[in-house]
């Protein structure tokens, strides 16, 4: 079973939105968390510790979160956090743009800090060419749907569309989703059956022909092939941990021990300690 849910779908007012994406194309965004990207996923603080968008990390602290000028910047998103959500619990606000073309490495997030938070997506511009997952679950966020992930879990993230998938992230100091929800809203449970995406079986021998990029893999392009390994994921029925097992793979049987090295702290930093 997921954890992952859609909590409820809001009735977004298209123009309010609008204006606040247009003011967003003129903030500062920034690359942190490039370990985790293969491609580009920019984000740019809305809310955190200190209301400085440079402060660009996930830290433990007491809260409450400090607007950022960029979330002070933003009306109708304000508006909307404050009508759903109770953001005293509220520790992390964040705009991210996936670029098109680009992928997350499957990892799970919070490994750094002491206390898990909670984490809700609120896609603002997507479409039918973006995916994420859960595991070995395969989902589409579409726009307005209010979506809490459990970022604990491996997790990653597709896009093939053609513009920038823009997402509002907030993460929460409450063990649960309800517990940041203003109560009142309803929360589903789990992904609906028409917002699951259908990966295909693998081919017999599909693996063995991955393996042949130990042809070409070196330093330079260790990410293109990581990228391609992951695209493979969303397309066909590799487990999230087999992600890495094939990039292992290719390592090892391109005679590179430095390559099978960073295969291995990647996955390491991605998925059990950092
Ligand atoms: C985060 N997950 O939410 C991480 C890093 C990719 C998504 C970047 O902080
Ligand atoms: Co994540």
């Amino acid at each position: 079973m997921t954890r992952t849910t859609r909590i409820t779908t809001l009735d977004l007012d298209a123009d309010r939105l609008a204006a606040d994406l247009d003011r967003a194309e003129r903030f500062g965004y920034n690359d942190s968390y490039g370990e985790f990207i293969c491609g580009s996923w920019r984000s740019c603080m809305l809310w955190n510790r200190t209301g400085d968008s440079d402060d660009r990390f996930l830290e433990d602290y007491a809260g409450p979160a400090r607007s950022t000028e960029y979330g002070a910047a933003l009306p109708y998103l304000t508006e909307l956090m404050e009508r759903h959500f109770l953001l005293g619990h509220l520790r992390f606000a964040r705009l991210a743009r996936l670029a098109p073309g680009s992928v997350l490495v499957p990892h799970r997030d919070y490994l750094e800090l002491d206390q898990d938070l909670t984490r809700i997506h609120l896609p603002l511009r997507t479409d039918e060419l973006c995916s994420s997952s859960e595991d070995e679950t395969v989902y589409r966020m579409r726009r307005g749907e209010l979506w809490f992930l459990d970022a604990t879990r491996t997790h990653s993230a597709l896009s093939r569309s053609d513009r920038d998938r823009v997402h509002l992230i907030l993460d929460f100091a409450t063990p649960t989703p309800a517990g940041a929800l203003r109560p009142g809203l309803p929360v589903g449970t789990g992904i609906p059956e028409d917002s699951l995406v259908a990966r295909r079986p693998l081919r017999p021998g599909e693996r063995e022909h991955f393996e042949a990029l130990a042809g070409i893999i070196d330093e330079t392009n260790y990410q293109d092939v990581l990228a391609l390994v992951i695209k493979r994921y969303f397309e066909a029925e590799l487990k999230a941990a087999d992600v890495f097992r094939w990039l292992e793979g290719i390592a090892r049987a391109s005679g590179r021990p430095e390559l099978v090295e960073q295969a291995a702290r990647h996955e390491e930093h991605c998925l059990v300690s950092r």
